[in-house]
Parts: C-alpha cells; sequence; structure tokens
C-alpha cells in the first residue's frame, strides 16, 4: 500500500514580543523532530508566524502590516524552507499575505521535497467580524483584515500526494471537504486558530474542542480523506486558543492527538489505501452520487 509519513507540528503561543526569527526557529526544530520520527510532509498552524492578531483593534496601518508576509520566502522565512530542502521534506504553512496590489488574505502554501512552493490557497470561509466590538473580551477581526480568498479550494500533487488545502473556520463546512474530495484528494491539510471563549454567546469551552473534532471527523470519513489539523493555541499574552490538534483516518478515527498546549510533533504512518476503500465502495461518487438533488447547495 502506498504510505505517508504524516506529521502535525502544534505551536503553542506566539506572544506578540515574539520575533518572526524566534518563531521559524521553533517550526524548524519541529521539522526536524518530524523527520527523525518518520515523517515526510509536515502541517503547520494557520498564521504561523505571528500572533493571532485578528483579536486586536488596529488602527496604525504600520502597524497592522507587520503582521504580514509581502513576499514569500522571504529572508525571515527561508531558513525553514532551506531546512526542509535539506531534509527531502514537504510541509504546509499558514501565514497572512499582503500582495504587490495592496491586497491582503490569509494564505496558506504547500512546499515539495525541492523546497518549491507548488500550490498556494487563500481562506474562504471568514469568520468574525470587521466592527469595533468594545464590549467584547478581545476581537475577531479576520473580515476586516482579510478578502475572502480568490483561488478556490484547489487539490495540488504534491510528491506524488493529492493534497487539499484550507484553513480553520474552512474545517467547519462540509462543502469544503466535498469541493477536494470531487477532485481526487487524499489528505487534506489545515491550520487553525480557535479561541477558548466565544465572544457572540456563553457557549461552553468544552465545546470548542468537540465541534472542532467532530466537524473534521465526520468529513474525513464522509470523503475518505486524511485529515491533518495544526493548532496554534495555548494562551498568547492572556489569550486562550484551544490545542487538540490531530491526525484524523479516513474511517472517521483520531490516529494521532496532541496532548499539550505547546509545540509539540505528532506524527503517524497514513496508509492512503484506506481512502481509496471508501471511495470505490460506499463512497464511489461515480456509482452513487446524486447530485441532481443537491441543487440548493450552491444556491444563495
Ligand atoms: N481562525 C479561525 O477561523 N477561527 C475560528 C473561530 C470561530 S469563532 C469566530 C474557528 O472556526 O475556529
Amino acid at each position: 500500500n502506498r504510505t505517508l509519513g504524516l506529521a502535525v507540528a502544534q505551536m503553542g503561543a506566539v506572544n506578540l514580543a515574539d520575533s518572526r526569527e524566534a518563531v521559524v526557529g521553533r517550526l524548524i526544530e519541529m521539522l526536524r523532530e518530524a523527520k527523525s520520527r518518520g515523517a515526510e510532509h509536515v502541517v503547520f498552524p494557520e498564521l504561523a508566524l505571528t500572533t493571532f492578531f485578528p483579536r486586536y483593534w488596529i488602527e496604525d496601518q504600520e502597524e497592522l502590516d507587520r503582521f504580514y508576509e509581502k513576499t514569500m520566502p522571504n529572508p525571515q522565512v527561508q531558513p525553514l524552507f532551506d531546512e526542509a530542502r535539506k531534509l527531502e521534506m514537504s510541509f504546509y504553512l499558514g501565514y497572512a499575505e499582503l500582495t504587490p496590489e495592496g491586497r491582503r488574505f490569509n494564505t496558506s502554501i504547500l512546499v515539495n521535497k525541492a523546497g518549491n512552493i507548488a500550490g498556494k490557497y487563500r481562506k474562504i470561509h471568514l469568520p468574525g467580524h470587521s466592527d469595533h466590538k468594545l464590549d467584547a473580551p478581545f476581537q475577531h477581526l479576520e473580515k476586516k483584515y482579510f478578502e475572502v480568498g480568490d483561488l478556490g479550494f484547489r487539490v495540488f500533487n504534491l510528491d506524488e500526494t493529492l493534497f487539499g488545502m484550507c484553513l480553520c473556520n474552512d474545517r467547519r463546512w462540509p462543502e469544503t471537504y466535498r469541493v477536494l474530495s470531487l477532485q481526487s484528494a487524499e489528505v487534506v491539510v489545515l491550520g487553525y486558530n480557535t479561541p477558548s471563549v466565544n465572544i457572540h454567546w456563553n457557549e461552553p469551552v468544552h465545546l470548542r474542542t468537540s465541534t472542532h473534532l467532530i466537524s473534521m471527523q465526520a468529513s474525513a470519513y464522509q470523503n475518505a480523506v486524511w485529515v491533518a489539523a495544526a493548532g496554534k493555541c495555548g494562551s498568547e499574552d492572556g489569550f486562550h486558543m484551544i490545542g487538540s490538534s490531530v491526525i484524523v483516518a479516513p474511517t472517521g478515527e483520531i490516529v494521532a492527538r496532541a496532548i499539550t498546549e505547546e509545540d509539540e510533533v505528532i506524527v503517524t504512518k497514513a496508509d492512503l489505501q484506506i481512502g481509496e476503500n471508501f471511495r470505490q465502495h460506499v463512497f464511489n461518487f461515480a456509482k452513487h452520487r446524486s447530485p441532481e438533488h443537491y441543487r440548493l447547495i450552491v444556491e444563495r
């Protein structure tokens, strides 16, 4: 059977005062650990290079721009690309993108074993709000700081494995996985930053973790894909985010789960045939799907 050495590199907090160099150093350390434990591919979190800045109302443009990458790789991130190429590892990385035209996206990339960017995704389901919520304990300003992604949900052949990408809130939407699965994705990789506290209503904290897991477990099974999810978690300058980074098999079972809220690597040898079995039988799309009955799904 075809297998993939698949790792998720969960990150503990990145505080406002932490430099890019320090953060990239942590990523490199986890990349090396993943390699030593048999991984070929590592998934890093959403907005992995900075603190989760959408929690702050920032008026000063220069201050805001510091959270975005204007080029990728750039000199500060280059050491990660260099080390991955040296180790013959591929990776997924999330970061805030500022284009030469001044457009802002919540972005992720796939970098192949040769060190080249082989795929890019810009987050489609942007949660939160764009107004300043003065009564809230913190903000969730993704709708202010990012445009809705313009690249769609695409699948990339990365060193002979078919990868689909998404970011954080996308993982809660069944359409995300279905569109990727319809393009024969074998592995869906994603990063997330999920505040433990819901600022909109009094949601019990344990539900933040259970809805995170149930979304990915159901979607992995229903779409016959592996799902690998890397969180940035713990307390960033006092603002707590959930951990529980996981690797989920196409059976819906969690095969690896982080137990800390720190930098932590989890690894599995993913058997890609498991997904293929489901795709040939119960979820044989060509044989059993009935899209003529699904029209409502794509209507506004
Ligand atoms: N980063 C991100 O998308 N976080 C959201 C928080 C939802 S509450 C506004 C998530 O779905 O985890």
